[in-house]
């Protein structure tokens, strides 16, 4: 799979299960909402053990990849694709270190988690990744690319 880096900045936000199953999803979205990005894509989706397989390629050789995938497919997760000039950066300081005993309050880890193995929310590394991420868990025609009425200089 080859991402395109054409277009504006994208990236793949997903509300993980642990988040899903302690009612945190509009929490979670609320974030990234008001910040002022333009939400693209989201659904409800129960992941395939592939997929997850898939989109934690990189952490293969970790040792705790297999209950990673656990942990990822053990129930429904919210996907979401969000756009805007420096998204990818700027949604990684809204989530907060991947410790969340070392995520900074005001941060979503920060204030909603406690786990590694349990930190309620993804956000894609780079805006490759991103791209990557979106063509990944999202089929064509699950993507608006729209301007909102309210606040067109968002992009
Ligand atoms: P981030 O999600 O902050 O980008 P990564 O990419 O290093 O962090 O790790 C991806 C996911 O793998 C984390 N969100 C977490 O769920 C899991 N993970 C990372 N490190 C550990 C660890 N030491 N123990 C258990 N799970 C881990």
């Amino acid at each position: 799979l080859v991402a395109s880096m054409e277009g504006p900045e994208e990236t793949y936000i997903m509300v993980k299960p642990d988040g899903v199953q302690r009612g945190l999803v509009g929490e979670i979205i609320s974030r990234f909402e008001k910040k002022g990005f333009l939400l693209k894509g989201l659904k409800l989706f129960q992941c395939p053990k592939d997929l997850a397989e898939e989109h934690y390629k990189d952490l293969k050789e970790r040792p705790f990849f297999p209950k990673l995938i656990e942990y990822i497919t053990s129930g429904p997760v919210v996907c979401m694709a969000w756009e805007g000039a420096g998204v990818v950066a700027s949604a990684r300081k809204l989530i907060g270190a991947t410790n969340p005993l070392q995520a900074e309050p005001g941060t979503i880890r920060g204030d909603l988690a406690v786990q590694t193995g349990r930190n309620v929310v993804h956000g894609s590394d780079s805006p490759e990744n991103g791209k990557r991420e979106i063509a990944l868990w999202f089929k064509e025609g699950e993507i608006c690319e729209w301007v909102p009425a309210q606040a067109p200089w968002l992009r």
